[in-house]
């Protein structure tokens, strides 16, 4: 494994993660999950307004978001089915860069067409933070911002590209993070311009039977 960039404390960064091969075996199992579990458009809180990034999700939970609130379930919100399971290339690469003995609940599916962009934000819905987010990008050239735990925090920058890994881990894995903008055209791997971004996670606390011995 090659080793990663430390772009902030915790903010672990693997250029290249994936090969061509691995992007496109990848894309296709997306594409056969978007068939079952369709995007839908995520709604802000209390005002639902619409967000530009489109949603799905696979594994056991999903995050979903409407006027009511954020929040995981087990089901898609429209079509009211469970998720896809998480392509094994996901729980792969969960056990080889996540550090955690708790295995991923979640997988987020963010489709960003072009325009679309995804404010600051700290991915804090779950109930467990000693797992950390890991996130695989696939298509168009993205330029991610990430401070610290105050909004206020200075910020870096930096392109994620298709195949890159990144995780938010320990003191990075609750701070500001988002998408300024995706370089559209800036791939071939898909079949249209756009982006899309998936983020394990770990929703839940571990079971005692979950934590290894000392
Ligand atoms: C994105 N990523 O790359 C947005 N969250 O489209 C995230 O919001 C994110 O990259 C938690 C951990 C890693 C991430
Ligand atoms: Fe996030």
């Amino acid at each position: 494994m090659a080793a990663p960039v430390e772009i902030a404390p915790g903010c672990l960064w693997w250029a290249g993660w994936l090969d061509r091969g691995g992007q496109e075996s990848l894309a296709e199992e997306l594409r056969e999950i978007l068939i079952r579990a369709p995007l839908f458009t995520p709604r802000m809180p209390r005002t639902g307004t619409p967000f530009s990034v489109r949603m799905s999700n696979c594994g056991p939970l999903g995050w979903v978001s409407d006027e009511t609130g954020y929040r995981y379930q087990p089901t898609h919100p429209e079509t009211f089915e469970p998720w896809p399971a998480m392509p094994d290339v996901l729980t792969r690469t969960w056990a080889e860069l996540a550090q955690t003995a708790l295995a991923p609940e979640a997988c987020l599916i963010n489709w960003y067409a072009p325009g679309a962009r995804m404010g600051l934000h700290q991915d804090r819905d779950e109930r467990e933070f000693t797992a950390p987010v890991l996130s695989l990008s696939l298509g168009d050239t993205a330029v991610f911002r990430i401070g610290g735990t105050s909004r206020k925090d200075a910020t870096r920058s930096i392109r994620l590209e298709s195949g890159d890994a990144l995780v938010l881990s320990g003191p990075s894995r609750l701070a500001f993070h988002g998408i300024d903008r995706v370089i559209a055209g800036s791939s071939t791997l898909l079949k249209q311009p756009g982006r899309i971004n998936l983020t394990l996670r770990r929703v839940n606390p571990g079971d005692a039977g979950e934590i290894p011995p000392p």
